[in-house]
This record gives structure tokens, sequence and C-alpha cells, in this order.
């Protein structure tokens, strides 16, 4: 399914076309009826010969409705533009098409209105200017068909032009990812409230969780609610995929809460931001150039909002040129990279240009952003982004680096792998504490080729091979029981287990006495705490009661504690060495850890 909106001029005859075209008068209106003049959006469904079926939506040709005809082509697949031979081009059929060319509608069929009134050659004249004009623009070679609804004259024409056109003419695609733009919304009698707006990006359905997303009427943000029926073309459907004219019922919002210009999407699945990066296309009309600061309207989806405009770089944006623009908005709006948008100046109600949102989350200062459309860029400016934070700032769904969870920028990442390697080198067998990590780099720590992780730290070195019964039983008795623990031998260990657990750094041996490194890193941390108390130095009689154990044991601890420099001998004393945990003296080392980055 397609979804067609017209433009042009006012009074060149789009909504009377329309109706001939439909058999729906799209003005709704009675103000509209009254005075002849489409002042809102109107809908109407399209049948054409093929049996294809479209969705046309009127916009109003009066610049001073001009609002209205933005909320109505944000997301349209194609455009039916309306010129009347009688009158030639105006300044809303050029502005509606610098819009449409902005807002990337490059399928369109010009409807040339009016002819009956007209001799062949007036005819062709007319023919022959609004081809000029369309020259160079994204509607250039659309077809002209020459019509004249209230004679009755090509209409069938414009109907096999139509479907010539969308025939050719991509649908909106389903990344599932929907997102609904309203543009109405009312209460329908015993069903609450029903919005209706164009689906793009997804599909919706009966039950559905959904978000509306907006202003609201007291700075509201979300509502949640929940989805009671869908209707397309007034039919209810249980769901309704993208490119549709869609109306929901939804369930758990208040019809007061929702206007136009709010979004309605999934839960959880957008980044709702207020500020934002875009590349800007100044329209050569315009008579000066759009400077470093200044205030606009900005138009997105179905909305408007008041904005201030940062162009990003030292030069302003010359009339014709392109630049790009940093565009801060009073309220959040659900965007992605590759959103359309119009910038208009607040004061003059002029078209400024307009362009395509680049970066919904900008985290380089205005002075040094360099916005594009790349997620490598977007990864890059942060390092580490996690899968779904990706996915909602760039609608790309990346294979995590790190942790199943985790996308890295590779040279970060090589850069953290060498980082955390050294950090668990140098800790050696007491290893470093998961704890005093980010839950980026414990996670990185532990995939880490030749780290395991053990008790909540990452010693170098890996358990390649399943321990044997007897061997992981000696380990628990070892680390529960330190002092009473028997030896490898009588334990019953082999010589294949006892060296793996070695290499491993799961257990020390020193001057015949085996110890847990667990044991070895209580008694370092012993050590640091009565430093700490005492910063003359520790004796062999301290730690053996500071950690219960026995003299026999008590030795070649600290003999071990001397060979990997987390203690000194000084005469009958230890002090403090280089590799001293934390919590010990001040002029004892912490374990090498690595900073925040
Ligand atoms: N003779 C003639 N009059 C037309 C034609 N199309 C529209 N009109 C008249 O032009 C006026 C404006 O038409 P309307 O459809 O409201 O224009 P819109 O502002 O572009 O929607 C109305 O009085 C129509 O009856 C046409 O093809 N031939
Ligand atoms: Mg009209």
């Amino acid at each position: 399914m397609h979804v067609v909106a017209t433009a042009g001029h006012v009074d060149h005859g789009k909504s009377t076309l329309v109706l001939a075209l439909t058999g729906t008068d799209p003005d709704r209106w009675a103000e509209e009826k009254a005075r002849g003049l489409t002042i809102d959006l109107g809908f109407a469904h399209l049948r054409l010969p093929s049996g294809r079926e479209a969705a046309l939506v009127d916009v109003p040709g009066h610049v001073r409705f001009l609002r209205n005809m933005l909320a109505g082509v944000g997301a349209v697949d194609a455009a039916l533009l309306v010129v009347a031979a009688t009158e030639g081009w105006k300044p809303q059929s050029e502005e509606h098409l610098r819009i449409l060319e902005l807002l990337g509608v490059d399928a369109g069929v010009v409807a040339l209105t009016k002819v009956a009134a007209l001799d062949p050659d007036s005819r062709a004249l007319a023919r022959m200017d609004a081809e000029d004009h369309l020259e160079g623009s994204s509607l250039a070679g659309a077809d002209v068909v020459e019509v004249d609804a209230v004679a009755g004259l090509g209409v069938d024409d414009l109907r096999r032009a139509l479907d010539h056109l969308l025939a050719a003419t991509p649908v909106s695609a389903d990344r599932g990812r929907p997102r609904l733009w309203v543009d109405r919304c009312f209460v329908a009698r015993g069903s609450g409230t029903v919005v209706t707006g164009t689906l793009a990006g997804g599909t919706l359905a009966e039950g559905d969780e959904v978000e509306v997303i907006g202003p609201g009427p007291a700075g509201r943000r979300r509502a949640r609610g929940r989805l009671r029926g869908l209707q397309t073309h007034g039919r209810p459907e249980p769901a309704v995929g993208p490119g549709h004219r869609v109306a929901l019922n939804i369930g758990g919002v208040p019809h007061g809460e929702v206007v136009r210009g709010d979004a309605v999407v999934r839960p959880g699945q957008w980044h709702v931001t207020r500020t934002v990066d875009a590349a800007l296309s100044v329209l050569a009309s315009l008579d000066h150039p759009v400077s470093r600061r200044g205030a606009y309207q900005l138009y997105v989806g179905s909305g408007e909002y008041p904005v201030r405009v940062r162009v990003l770089g030292p030069e302003a944006v010359e009339p014709g040129g392109q630049g790009c623009v940093r565009l801060h908005l009073p309220v959040g709006v659900p965007l992605l990279p590759g959103d359309r948008y119009i910038l208009r100046e607040s004061g003059r109600g002029e078209t400024v240009g307009g362009g395509t949102v680049l970066d919904v989350e900008p985290v380089l200062p205005a002075g040094r952003a360099r916005p594009c459309l790349s997620t490598d860029r977007v990864v890059a400016e942060r390092g580490w982004v996690e899968v779904g934070a990706l996915e909602r700032l760039t609608g790309e769904v990346r294979a995590p680096d790190v942790a199943g969870r985790w996308v890295v920028d590779p040279a970060r990442l090589a850069a953290d792998r060498e980082e955390m390697g050294r950090a668990v080198a140098v800790a050696g067998t007491a290893g470093v504490d998961l704890s005093t990590l980010d839950d980026r780099r414990r996670a990185l720590v532990g995939e880490l080729p030749g780290v395991t992780v053990r008790d909540g730290r990452a010693v170098a070195g890996g358990t390649a091979v399943a321990l044997p019964p007897a061997a992981r039983a000696w380990l628990d008795d070892l680390t529960d029981r330190p002092w009473e623990a028997p030896g490898p031998a009588a334990a019953g260990v082999g010589r294949e287990a006892l060296r793996s657990l070695v290499r491993d750094g799961a257990v020390v041996e020193r001057d015949g006495a085996w110890f847990a490194s667990t044991t070895v890193e209580r008694a370092a941390a012993a050590v640091a705490a009565l430093l700490a108390r005492d910063p003359g130095g520790v004796t062999v009689a301290a730690l053996r009661d500071e950690l219960g154990a026995s003299r026999k044991h008590v030795l070649p601890l600290l003999a071990q504690l001397d060979a990997t420099g987390v203690t000194r001998r000084r005469g009958d004393v230890r002090i403090a060495g280089p590799r001293l945990p934390a919590g010990g003296t001040p002029s004892g080392g912490s374990p090498a850890q690595p900073g925040e980055g």
C-alpha cells in the first residue's frame, strides 16, 4: 500500500481532483465547505484500475495553512502535484515542490488542471511551463496529465498515470519499528481515544502495548496504552503494516492528552531526543544565508516545534548551499537518523530549507561535531555502546563485540584489552578484584584469552581442563581450612592436576607449604591492615595472630609475599612492598587498576 499526498497552490483544484478520483470530498469541515477552501488535511481512499489501492492525503494550498500541509506530507510515498493550467506556476507550487524534495519524496505525477477552458496551444504552453519548473527537481520527468475534473476530462488518464507511478514506487519498509505520527485525534462514541496518521516502519496489531510521545497538554512526555482496535480505509483489521493510513483506538490514554504531532510507537524502541545534528539544504530562493544562530520552526513527522539552530562549522550556509546544523527542540521527539525535516523562519514565515537527521544524540560539542549517517561514527564517538542503545540511536542492529551486550570501537577495544591484560598480569596470583572494575571492564576481562575469573577475581592463566574430584576437594579444603588441610599427596591429588592448579594460579607452593591463592590474598590484606595501624612494620607473631595461623604457615606465607613484592623484609619486620593492596600505608602502592576512560 502507498500513501499519496496532494500538493500545489490554493484553488488550483486539489480537493476537486481528490473528489473526482475517489468519490470522497476531502474538505471535511463546515468552514472548509462554506469557504471552498481546504484548511486542514483531508483523507480519501483511492482504488486504481489495476486493483491497486492507495490512501490520498489532501493538503491545503494556502500559505497560511502550510503547517497543516507539512503535517500531511511527512510520511508519504508519492505526490500528486496540482497546477492549474489557467494560472500557471505559483508561489506554493514552488514551495510545495521544494518541500517534497527536501522530504525526499521523488515519486510524483503532475495534474495540469482546469484545461477545458483552454485551446490546445495554451494547454501546450502550460505544460511546457510546468515541465520547466520541474526540471532539476526531484519530480523532473514526472508524468504531466491534463485534466478537468469539472468537465470530466482526463480523470481516467490521471488514474492510469498514478497506477503506473505506484507500480514503480517502493512501499514503506517494515523494519520492525512502527511509528505513527498523529495527525488527528478524537473520541469515538463507545470506544474512547482514536488517533489517525500514516503508519511507517513497522506493523501495529490489536493488543499491542504502545507509547504516545509528545508535548501533551501539560508538559506530559509519554503515556502508555494498549491498542484496542485498528482500522484502515474504514475497515477494522487485526494488524496493519507500514504504508497505510490508520486509525488507532488506544485504551488507557485520555484523548485530551494526544495532539497532532505526537508519535505512537512501541515502548522502548526509540531514542526520544531534544537535540539533533542534521544535514541542511538551504533553498536557492532564500535571499540571505542561514547564520550561525537563529530562531526557527522545525517540522518533523506531523509536528511543529520552535527550535534553536546552531550552524556547525565556522560558516553560515548560503542560499542553494548545504551544511550541518544542531537543532535544539523544546520537547523530546522520537527521531532516528534518516528522518527528514523542514525548517521555516519563525518571523518571516518563509521556508528556509530542510534535510536529513544525522545524529539523535550528539556527544561532541558543536565546535567539533562532524555528523554523518555512519553507525561506525556513533560507535567511535562513544567507544562502548550497548547493542540496544545503538539500535535506538541508529536503527541498526549490530552483533555485540563484548559479553553479548556491547558494541565497541575497534581501536578502543584493542586498547582496553591490552590495558586489562596488563592489569591482570601485574596483579599476579592476587588477581584483579572484579568489584573494583566498571561493568564494561568486568565483562571484557572475563573474555580475555588466558584469564580465569574465580571468586570475584580475574587471574592470569586459564583453567583449560576440568579438575579431577580429588583436586577440586583439596582446593576447597585448602581454601576453607588453610592451616589444617593436608598436602597434595596425602589428599590424593595427582601430579597432572597439581601442575594445572599451579599453572592457573589457584594454589601456590612455598618452602614445602601449600596455599590457596585466596589465602595468600587474605594474608596480603592482613599485612596491609596491620601496616595501616603500625607503619613501622609487621612481625611474624602479629601476622600469625591476625590470621589465626601457625608459625609453620606464616613463615612461608611471608616469604611468598616478599617474593611477589607485597612486602619487603627489614630486619625482623615486614614493611610495605610496591604491590601492597589498597588499605595499606600511604607509601604502599596498590595493585595496578585501570583508570576510568
Ligand atoms: N473548471 C474547472 N474548475 C475547477 C477544476 N478543479 C477545480 N476547480 C474549481 O476551482 C476552485 C478551487 O478548487 P479546489 O479543489 O478547492 O482547489 P484547491 O484549493 O487546490 O483544493 C473550485 O471552485 C473548483 O470548483 C477544474 O478542473 N476545472
Ligand atoms: Mg483544497
